[in-house]
Formats: C-alpha cells, structure tokens, sequence
C-alpha cells in the first residue's frame, strides 16, 4: 500500500511490556509516525515512552462469571474491526503470535477479508508459549493466514519452521534501536580498572523462568572469589523474590541491587561495565543490544539468536552452566586488550548492524509491497 494518496492508516497490536516486544512495537510505530504513516496503537495500557503521534487505543474488557475471565482476543478484534470502519484501517501489525494474529484474523472476518497482516515473531510465542499444545494449533492457524511473517532473528525463522511447517515464508527483521533509545554519551568504554573502579555487572530480566537468573547469582558468588565486582539486576517478574533469597543466602546482599522495572534503563547501563544474562533460550535479546549501543561486552549462554547480536562483542557460553559464564566474565575483566577490543565492536555493531537506517528501509518495502 502506498502513501500517495494519504497517510496510510497502520492498526498495531502488541503487549504493552517496558522492554521486549512492546518496546518494540511501540519505537517502530514511532518511526512510522515519522515517516507520514497514520498509526494506532492497540493494547491493555499504553505502553511508556509511546512517541508522540502515535494515536493509542485502550482496549476495555468486560467480565462475566460465564466468560471464566475478560477476553482479550476478542475485545482487541472487536475493537480493530471498529478502527477499521472508523479510519479504513487496513494493515495490522501483530506484534507476538498469541493472540494478536488470531484477533487480526478475526477482525478480518468481521470486515469481510480486507485487512492486510504483519504478523512479527518475537520468541516465546513460538518456543515456549506457541508450541506449547494448549495453543499450537491456533497459532499454526495464526501463521498461516498472517499475510507476512517476520522474526526478530534467523534462529528465531528456523525454529518456527520446525515447529509450524516448511511451508512459511519469513523475513527476517531484526530488532533495531530508534536514535532517541542511543545513549547521548555512548562510545566505547576503557577497561573498568583503568579508572580504579570496582566493575558492575548489569544485567536487565523479565524474571520469567526462562531467563534462568538463579544462574547469574550463582556466577556472581563464583565471579567474588576472584575478583571484587558488584551486580545491577533491572526488571521485575516471577522469579525477583527466589533470585534475592539466593542472593541473600549465599551473603552477596552487600554487592548486588535490584533496581525493579524501569521504563529507561539507560542509567544503570551507562553505570555498568559488562552485560550478563543467563536465558534458557533468548531469540533475539533486547537488552543486550541496548547494552551493547552503551559499549558494554556482552557475557551469556550461546542460546538462540544470540549470536545474532553479540557476533564478536563478548563471550557466549553453555546455557545453564554458572561457572562457564563466571569464566567468561573473569577472562573479560583480565584482559585489557579483549575487554575493549569486545567494547568497541558492541557498540559498533549497535550503531550499524542494528540502527533505523539499517533496518527501517526494509519495514517500509515491506508495508509499501502489501498490495490493495
Ligand atoms: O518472548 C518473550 O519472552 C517475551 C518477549 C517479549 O515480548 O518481551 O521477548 C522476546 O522478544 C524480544 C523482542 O523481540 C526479544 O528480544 C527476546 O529475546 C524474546 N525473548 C525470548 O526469546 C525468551
């Protein structure tokens, strides 16, 4: 669909989460705004940071004892056919298979099979949550009526492949860093003792099992016998209250800080010295670039897409192995040459690989080719 005639009304879906998929939905609607798309946003809540321009969509659920909860899937389709009506939405943008490509797909129906649907594959919709049996067969059946796949990172395309069919095309569309998420005083950085300083790991986590932060705690205590460094862990989720148990228990209270969700974790990176995580599987992985766009090495499991990212920016590992990981990090804070050799191309590669001219070209091809 081309701009020609008009700004070209753009329906994105997606959870409206501070880091991960929401954050990335809503810095790509951002640059869309910028490049004279009419975009509105859908979601629970708005998500922080949302850029100006972008019209948001509260999507209300209603409850009933019968309904055995508040139906999102519905009330998000409900409300994308009524944009669709209202201001001849016509291409959605479903960030996370689950639901969000279903109630596109329902919306669809609703208005008689004219909408056009970007479905973009994040991560644990396909790997954990997707194909998972409860919901395999419906996001199978999301995929193959989306009328484009795209995924944040090649391994992320090869695994849905295995799990959904051969049959799917997908893009490859990496996540990408807008100019107002790069550090303004970003660069790279000089090895953390040369400025007699005590090195800080951070590290930025939903707290989901799948991130596997009992394991970065147990590198940390491994790390201290070595070497004096200290640990910023950003974020909230299921996991915060076992992980600072085990921080407690193992006497590391002294040296690490939990700094809770922040919706700008910009200030704890430029504090940091390393980038750790320890994630069971992590498709792309968010944070770390983010880290990477501040010149932080990059330390954690070989996982993924992972590599993807970090290319040669640090040292990944064995997933689920603490002392690998203690390795990695202690090789890094021993070696002045690796340590900003790894700094330099973190950022580097942030800058370049991973930057709004690099990657937003191809979304605009990719909407522009849709077809009427
Ligand atoms: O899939 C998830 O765990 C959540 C998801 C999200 O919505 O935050 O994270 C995934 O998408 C991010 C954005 O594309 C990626 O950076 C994460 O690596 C990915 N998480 C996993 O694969 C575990």
């Amino acid at each position: 669909m081309k701009k020609e005639d008009g700004a070209v009304p753009v329906a994105v879906l997606c959870y409206p989460t501070p880091g991960g998929s929401g954050r990335v939905a809503s810095d790509l609607a951002g640059c869309l705004v910028e490049e004279g798309y009419e975009v509105h946003l859908l979601g629970v809540r708005k998500p922080g940071g949302l850029r100006p321009g972008v019209a948001f969509h509260p999507i209300t659920m209603r409850g009933d004892p019968l309904l055995q909860g508040r139906p999102y899937d519905l009330a998000l389709a409900a409300r994308l056919a009524e944009l669709h009506e209202q201001r001849g939405v016509r291409i959605v943008h479903a960030h996370y298979a689950l639901p969000h490509a279903l109630s596109a797909l329902l919306a669809d129906l609703c208005v008689g099979g004219t909408l056009r649907t970007v479905t973009t594959l994040h991560g644990t919709d396909i790997t954990l949550v997707g194909s998972d049996p409860a919901y395999h067969r419906m996001v199978r059946l999301g995929l193959d009526r989306s009328t484009r796949l795209t995924a944040v990172s090649r391994s992320l395309a090869e695994e849905t492949r295995r799990i959904f069919g051969e049959h799917l095309e997908i893009e490859v569309l990496p996540n990408f860093l807008p100019p107002w998420r790069f550090p303004v005083r970003g660069g790279p950085r000089p090895f953390p003792w040369k400025r007699t300083k005590q090195p800080v790991l951070v590290h930025l986590s939903t707290f989901r099992s799948v991130k596997r932060v009992r394991d970065l705690v147990l590198a940390l205590k491994l790390i201290r016998r070595e070497v004096e460094i200290s640990a910023v862990l950003v974020g909230e989720g299921p996991d915060r209250r076992g992980a600072e148990e085990l921080v407690s228990t193992l006497g590391l209270n002294p040296f690490v800080r939990f700094a809770g969700a922040l919706e700008d974790p910009s200030k704890e990176l430029e504090g940091g010295d390393l980038y750790v995580f320890s994630s069971r599987t992590e498709s792309f992985g968010l944070g770390l670039l983010e880290a990477m766009s501040h010149g932080l090495p990059v330390v954690g499991p070989k996982v993924g897409g992972v590599s993807e990212v970090v290319g040669d920016a640090g040292i990944l590992v064995p997933p689920a192995r603490p002392m690998a990981l203690a390795g990695a990090v202690l090789k890094l804070l021993r070696d002045c040459g690796l340590y900003e050799s790894c700094s330099r191309r973190a950022f580097d590669r942030a800058r370049t690989l991973f930057s709004r001219e690099r990657v937003l070209p191809r979304w605009l091809d990719l909407f522009e080719g849709l077809g009427e």
